[in-house]
């Protein structure tokens, strides 16, 4: 199917055109568009009033393809319908850190939403060293209110199933399904490797037996385990953040799946970051250590946060409905001693998950920045050599890692440990 993406002024008369659009960014205005897209999938477009460029917002476009790719890759328009329900969901459940949808259109595959002007994407903070007061509170929030209601322990059992089968979403799942837990572990075409990287850690994936059994117990909790509705990927690229504000974008790979899937997925870009910290503070004159330090407690609080805030949550609802999600009076010790394991169970997943999510970041098509940017490439090796042996440790060993702090510990020491490149 062909696709003419919209010229500027296609896309300013058809917002013109709408009038909740229009009231806010100023009848009479001539309006600014420019395009400012740099995800994998979407056209985005930043469109302003010329008199007032306070008075803006974000349209967001899916193209028939994978716009990474291009139109060799198709990918259904219909993801749009996805994401436009997921931020309606989310954005119920946590209205402070989900933009506004002010327009969404189902036949154009468009969605207009509040422009986040005084944010940057997170994983560009990260890179350039900024630090986030709020962070790790306002995810924790965000992963606990829509990973809770969106699960058997918050929904009626019938609005549940419905809702599982309301939010199927094969193709972006198999988008996932490929490009994380299956291609990075088989010699499959679309993988990139960075020149240094040593064949043997290449190997390492092909070949080592628990590694690659690890892998595919994530896997399969990934296409089976329909939990709750998931963000589907949350990485830092998915995070909009300034001191004092965190927003969530881009829910389209949202689905029901496993609770551990987003916490693993922001967890374990925050030890992606951890590890290209060298390079980017050496390229400032800066010592890493001080902003390391800040990256794994945002690790620990963000974990700590979510399990309690989470807990909490599920406490409450007990309480106020006088039951137990397991039968029986709320606040018995059996429900606490079920809530207990629930949590540690969760934590498993999380970490497998962050695993396999390092992993495909390394060796995958689609990789990240504050990888990619090292322009030496000995030294980006040694670090994709550390993601990946803590990626390892993280996929191998997450039934013995008890807490957030032997995990904090774990990338502490692959850090200290040389790599001989
Ligand atoms: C082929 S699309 C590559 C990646 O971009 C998205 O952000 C998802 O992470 C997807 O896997
Ligand atoms: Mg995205």
């Amino acid at each position: 199917m062909h696709f003419e993406a919209f010229s500027s002024s296609e896309l300013a008369a058809y917002l013109k055109g709408i009038p909740a659009v229009s009231a806010r960014l100023g009848d009479d205005s001539e309006l600014q568009v420019v395009e400012v897209g740099d995800g994998n999938l979407n056209y985005v477009y930043f469109v302003s009033s010329a008199r007032d460029p306070q008075r803006s917002v974000v349209v967001k476009q899916a193209p028939p393809f994978l716009r990474l790719v291009g139109e060799s890759w198709p990918l259904p328009r219909e993801r749009m319908v996805r994401e436009v329900a997921a931020l309606r969901r989310f954005g119920t459940l946590c209205p402070e850190h989900v933009p506004r949808v002010y327009h969404a259109d189902c036949e154009k595959y468009l969605i207009v939403m509040q422009r986040l002007d005084s944010h940057r994407v997170l994983r560009q903070g990260l890179t350039d060293g900024m630090v986030y007061p709020q962070l790790a509170d306002h995810i924790s929030t965000f992963l606990a209110r829509t990973l809770f209601h969106g699960s058997d322990l918050y929904l009626p059992a019938d609005t549940k199933k419905t809702a599982v089968s309301g939010d199927i979403n094969a193709e972006l799942c198999r988008i996932t399904e490929d490009l994380v837990f299956t291609f990075p572990f088989e010699d499959d075409t679309s993988n990139v490797y960075s020149p240094a990287l040593p064949a043997a850690a290449i190997e390492r994936l092909r070949t080592h037996e628990p590694l690659r059994r690890a892998a595919g117990e994530m896997k399969w909790a990934f296409m089976n385990h329909a939990e709750t509705l998931v963000h589907g990927d949350l990485h830092t690229g998915s995070i909009m953040a300034n001191e004092h504000e965190t927003f969530v974008i881009d829910p389209e790979f949202a689905f029901y799946g496993p609770m551990g899937f987003d916490p693993g997925a922001f967890i374990a870009n925050l030890l992606l970051a951890y590890y290209a910290r060298d390079w980017h503070d050496h390229m400032a004159g800066r010592e890493p250590a001080a902003y390391q330090r800040w990256l794994l407690e945002q690790v620990e609080a963000v974990w700590s946060g979510f399990a309690q805030k989470f807990a909490q949550i599920w406490r409450a609802r007990e309480r106020e409905t006088g039951r137990a999600y397991i039968g029986g009076p709320a606040d018995t010790r059996a429900a606490e001693a079920f809530r207990e394991e629930f949590m540690r169970r969760l934590l498993e997943d999380t970490l497998g998950f962050a695993g396999c999510k390092m992993i495909r970041r390394i060796v995958g098509m689609a990789k990240v920045a504050e990888i990619t940017s090292i322009k030496d490439e000995t030294v980006r090796a040694r670090v994709e050599v550390r993601c990946l042996r803590l990626a390892e440790a993280l996929l191998v060993q997450r039934r013995e890692l008890a807490s957030i702090e032997s995990v904090t510990a774990l990338a502490r020491q692959v850090l200290a440990h040389a790599v001989d490149i």
